[in-house]
C-alpha cells in the first residue's frame, strides 16, 4: 500500500547518523561523489575522486495541491482530469475486453518502483512504490483547473477528445460538467489558423499587455482561495505554439520582457505571457509544449524570483523509445547512422501541427533527442559527426487520437555489417500524455519542499543558509523531449540517465546511497 505524510507514517524509515526525522521535517547528510578530470600535456587524463558534502532538508507536510492547466479542454487536459476522477473513485467500466479498473500506469511516480535494498534475512531485494520514497502529494488529491480559448465544459471536451470509452465518460460526466475552462488568451499569430473556430472564451486583446499577466494572477489566486489550496501547479498542455523570434530589448533580458508586454509587442506568445504570470505570483510553471516559451528573459524572470520553471514537451511515445533505443545502441558499441521518425495523427494536435510554423517547433524538440548520447561516443563519432535524422508528421483525421509511428534505426555493426530496427508504435496518444502531467505536477511541488546547503567548509551554519533547487528544473528531463537545463549546463537525453538523475536525488533526501546495480553481495562470498 501507499502511505504518505507524517500523520500515516512512511512506509520505511532511514536508520543511519546521517538522518534525522522530525516531525516536520527529513534532514540529511549527504555525501556527492563525483570524479574531476584534468588533461595533462602529453593528452593523458589524470581523474581526481573528489567529495562534497550537502545537507538536505525535505519538509514532510504533504500539501493541498492545485494543477491548473492551460488547454484544460484539450485532449490531454479532459482525458487527464477524467482519469483522475475514475481513479478517485476507484471507478470499474465495461469493455467489449471485459471490465477495466481506473489506474495511473504510465506514472513513473505511481506505477513504478524503485530498489530501496536488500532484505536483511534473505538477501533478496526489496523494492517499494516510487511515491513512497518521499513524503509526495497522491494524485487523487489534486484539484483540477485551467483555461482553454474554447468554453466547452469539460464533459463536452471529453466527447470532442473520443479518447475514451462511452462506459467511462457515462460514470465521471456529471462531475465533469461542472467543470469549465476559465476564458484564456488569444494571439491568433502564435497558433495554426485552423485553430480559429475553436476560439469562443477569450480575455478581450489579441496580443501580450500587461492586464492579461494581472488577469491570469487573479485567476491562480482565487482558484488557490476558492479550493483552500497550499500550492499551485500550472501547465501548458494547450496548442503547440510557433517560436517566437529572441530579439534584442524584447525579450531577451527580465527586464525587456516585463516592458514589452506592457508595450503589448507582437513578439510575446501566449505561453510565455502566461509562464511571466506564473513566476511573478510564485506558481511552478510547466511547458508541455515544444515552443520556446522560456525566452531567455523568462528564464532570468524565474532566476530572480526563485521561481520554478520546467519543459519543454511530453515526451511520451516516440521520442521515449528513442531516448531508450538509442542509448542501448550507441551504448552497445554499435554505430547508429541514420534515424527516420515518421507518424501520422488525427486529433486537434495533429490538426494544429498540419501548420507549417507549429511543425518547426515539434520538429525541433523531436530532433535534438540523441545528441548527448553520440556527442559522448568518440570512439564511434569524430567530433562533429552525427546520425542523418529526418521527422516527419501528418495529419490523418480517421485515426483520432491512435496516433501511428514508424521508426526506422540503421546502423553500423561489425566489420561493415548492418542493423536496421523497425518500430511501429501505436497508442492513444492522450493515454500516453496524462500520466507524465501527473508526474511533472507531483515532482515540481515536491521540489518547492527540498532545501539544500553545502557542508564543504565543515562547519555548522544557520538554518538561513538553506537554499532551493536551481529555478529551472532538469530533474523533470525524463517526462521532456526537450529538457530544459539551468543556463550553461549540460542537456541529458538518454533515458536511463534521466530516470538515475531523478531517483538517486530522492535517494540523497532521506540519506541512501545511489542506485548501484554492481551487486557485490552476490557475487563475493
Ligand atoms: P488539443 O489540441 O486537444 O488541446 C489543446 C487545447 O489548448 C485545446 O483545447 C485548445 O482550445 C487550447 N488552447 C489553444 N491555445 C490556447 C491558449 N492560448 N490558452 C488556453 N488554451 C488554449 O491537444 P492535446 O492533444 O491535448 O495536446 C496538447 C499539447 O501537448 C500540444 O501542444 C501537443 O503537441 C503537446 N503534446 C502532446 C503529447 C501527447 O502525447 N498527447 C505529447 C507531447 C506534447
Ligand atoms: C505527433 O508527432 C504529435 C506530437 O504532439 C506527438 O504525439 C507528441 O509530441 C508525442 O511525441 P513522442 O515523440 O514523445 O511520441
Amino acid at each position: 500500500g501507499s502511505s504518505n505524510g507524517s500523520s500515516a507514517g512512511p512506509l520505511f524509515t532511514v536508520s543511519s547518523p546521517n538522518v534525522v526525522y522530525t516531525d516536520s521535517e527529513i534532514h540529511s547528510k549527504y555525501t556527492y561523489r563525483t570524479t574531476k578530470v584534468s588533461r595533462e600535456p602529453s593528452g593523458k587524463y589524470v581523474a581526481t575522486p573528489q567529495e562534497t558534502l550537502y545537507d538536505f532538508k525535505v519538509d514532510r507536510k504533504v500539501p493541498k495541491l492545485g494543477a491548473m492547466l492551460v488547454g484544460w479542454g484539450g485532449n490531454n487536459g479532459s482525458t487527464v482530469t477524467a482519469g483522475i476522477i475514475a481513479n478517485r473513485r476507484g471507478l470499474v467500466w465495461e469493455t467489449r475486453e471485459g471490465p477495466r479498473a481506473a489506474n495511473y500506469y504510465g506514472s513513473v511516480i505511481m506505477g513504478s518502483t524503485m530498489k530501496l535494498g536488500t532484505d536483511a534475512k534473505t538477501a533478496k531485494d526489496v523494492n517499494i512504490p516510487f511515491h513512497d520514497v518521499l513524503p509526495m502529494v497522491h494524485p487523487n488529491d489534486l484539484v483540477i483547473g485551467g483555461w482553454d480559448i474554447s468554453k466547452l465544459d469539460l464533459a463536452a471536451s471529453m466527447d470532442r477528445a473520443a479518447v475514451l470509452e462511452p462506459t467511462l465518460k457515462a460514470m465521471v460526466r456529471k462531475e465533469m460538467a461542472e467543470m469549465a475552462p476559465l476564458p484564456s488568451i488569444y494571439y491568433p499569430d502564435f497558433i495554426a489558423a485552423n485553430q480559429e473556430d475553436r476560439a469562443d472564451n477569450l480575455i478581450p486583446g489579441s496580443k501580450a499587455s500587461w492586464a492579461h499577466v494581472e488577469q491570469i494572477r487573479k485567476d491562480i489566486r482565487e482558484f488557490k482561495e476558492s479550493h483552500d489550496l497550499d500550492k499551485v501547479v500550472v501547465q501548458w498542455t494547450a496548442n503547440t505554439e510557433r517560436y517566437a523570434d529572441i530579439l534584442e530589448g524584447v525579450n531577451d533580458t527580465a527586464e525587456n520582457l516585463l516592458k514589452a508586454i506592457e508595450e503589448g509587442h507582437e513578439e510575446v506568445s501566449p505561453s510565455t505571457v502566461f509562464a511571466v504570470a506564473c513566476i511573478l505570483e510564485g506558481a511552478p510553471f510547466i511547458n508541455g509544449s515544444p515552443q520556446n516559451t522560456f525566452v531567455p528573459g523568462a528564464i532570468e524572470l524565474a532566476e530572480k524570483h526563485g521561481s520554478f520553471i520546467g519543459g519543454d514537451d511530453f515526451k511520451s511515445g516516440q521520442t521515449k523509445m528513442k531516448s531508450a533505443l538509442v542509448d542501448f545502441l550507441i551504448s552497445a558499441g554499435i554505430k547508429l547512422t541514420s534515424i527516420a521518425s515518421y507518424n501520422h495523427l488525427g486529433n486537434n494536435d495533429g490538426k494544429n501541427l498540419s501548420s507549417q510554423k507549429q511543425f518547426r517547433s515539434k520538429e525541433i524538440s523531436k530532433s535534438n533527442v540523441v545528441d548527448d548520447m553520440v556527442e559522448a561516443n568518440s570512439v564511434l563519432y569524430a567530433p562533429g559527426e552525427h546520425p542523418d535524422h529526418t521527422v516527419v508528421i501528418k495529419y490523418m483525421p480517421a485515426v483520432g487520437d491512435n496516433k501511428r509511428a514508424l521508426d526506422e534505426y540503421y546502423a553500423e555493426i561489425f566489420l561493415g555489417g548492418h542493423q536496421t530496427i523497425s518500430i511501429f508504435n501505436v497508442c492513444e496518444d492522450s493515454l500516453l500524455a496524462s500520466p507524465l502531467i501527473i508526474d511533472l505536477v507531483l515532482v515540481t511541488e515536491m521540489m518547492t519542499r527540498i532545501k539544500w546547503r553545502s557542508q564543504s567548509t565543515g562547519e555548522a551554519k544557520e538554518e538561513d543558509d538553506f537554499k532551493s533547487f536551481n529555478s529551472v528544473l532538469s530533474i523533470l528531463s525524463y517526462m521532456l523531449k526537450a529538457p530544459l537545463t539551468p543556463t550553461g549546463t549540460p542537456v541529458i537525453n538518454a533515458l536511463a540517465k534521466q530516470r538515475g538523475a531523478l531517483t538517486n536525488i530522492f535517494r540523497a533526501c532521506v540519506g541512501l546511497e545511489p542506485e548501484s546495480d554492481m551487486t557485490l553481495e552476490h557475487k563475493l562470498f
